[in-house]
């Protein structure tokens, strides 16, 4: 690993970098995830690299999602396990959701090798795909497992865009993501959608759900029924007009 000070100004960011190279070198995220981490660097750069109040309303609503939920699952792909792996398995275990590999780059090599990853993280169980096709999509997202993601009521799906949200959306699933741009497909069609980065969003979304759980299912429907997607987005892209 190149060693970054922390004197540098940009440790923070090149810090990150280093974990989705590191993530690359160790087979889990493919090599196109790096050209990903530098669309969502140049969105983080917009938005202030901070985690901005769009953002702390969509992950309170996204904690309280995941609760209300009958069966959640979460998502897995090489960035967001490179990038927080870690949490990503504590998630799983606060929210009861189980953790379902599933990549856009197809290769049987790197989904044993997140799975393996997940474990090592201290993962009890790790869904992958194969034995159930989600329908309308004809490239590799559509491969899931039926006691995950196929049969799931809230799927949470960080980092990813393209048409899956969709698909998800329609066979009648809610889905939570975590996305930096506020104008990819997913950002834009998900149910919520949290703008901001992976490395400070986790953290967050772990306190809120821990924090959630101490209260009432009564007060976690007050929160999504008051929660409006459309606007979060809307402020999303007027912080990052404002910041010119
Ligand atoms: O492991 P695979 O094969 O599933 O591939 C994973 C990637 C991420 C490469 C794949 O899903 C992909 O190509 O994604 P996209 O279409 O580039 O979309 C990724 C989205 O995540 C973009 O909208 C980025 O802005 C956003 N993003 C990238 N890095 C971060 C991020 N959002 C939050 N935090 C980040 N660190």
């Amino acid at each position: 690993m190149t060693n970054i000070p922390s004197s540098h100004p940009r440790a923070i960011s090149l810090r990150t970098r280093e974990k989705i190279a590191e993530g690359v070198g160790k087979g889990i995220a493919s090599i196109h995830g790096l050209i990903a981490h530098g669309r969502g660097e140049a969105f983080d750069y917009l938005i202030g690299e901070k985690t901005q109040h769009f953002a702390e309303k969509a992950i309170k609503a996204a904690a309280a999602m995941l609760l209300l939920a009958k069966k959640p699952a979460i998502s897995v792909n090489g960035n967001s396990a490179a990038l927080a792996g870690k949490e990503l398995v504590r998630l799983s275990k606060l929210a009861n959701a189980p953790l379902e590999v599933n990549i856009f780059h197809a290769s049987r090599k790197r989904e044993l090798k997140i799975k393996n990853f997940l474990f090592g993280l201290g993962a009890k169980e790790v869904l992958m795909p194969g034995n159930a096709v989600l329908k309308g999509l004809d490239h590799n997202r559509r491969y899931c497992n039926k006691e995950g993601i196929f049969s799931a009521d809230v799927v949470f799906v960080p980092l990813e865009d393209g048409n899956r949200c969709e698909a998800l959306r329609k066979s009648g699933k809610k889905v939570v993501t975590i996305d930096l741009n506020p104008l990819s497909r997913t950002a834009q069609k998900a149910d919520i959608t949290i703008v901001d980065n992976i490395t400070r969003a986790m953290p967050a979304l772990l306190k809120e759900v821990k924090q959630l759980k101490k209260k009432k299912d009564a007060h976690w429907k007050n929160i999504i029924k008051d929660y409006k997607n459309k606007d979060i987005l809307s402020e999303a892209i007027s912080c990052i007009r404002k910041l010119r």
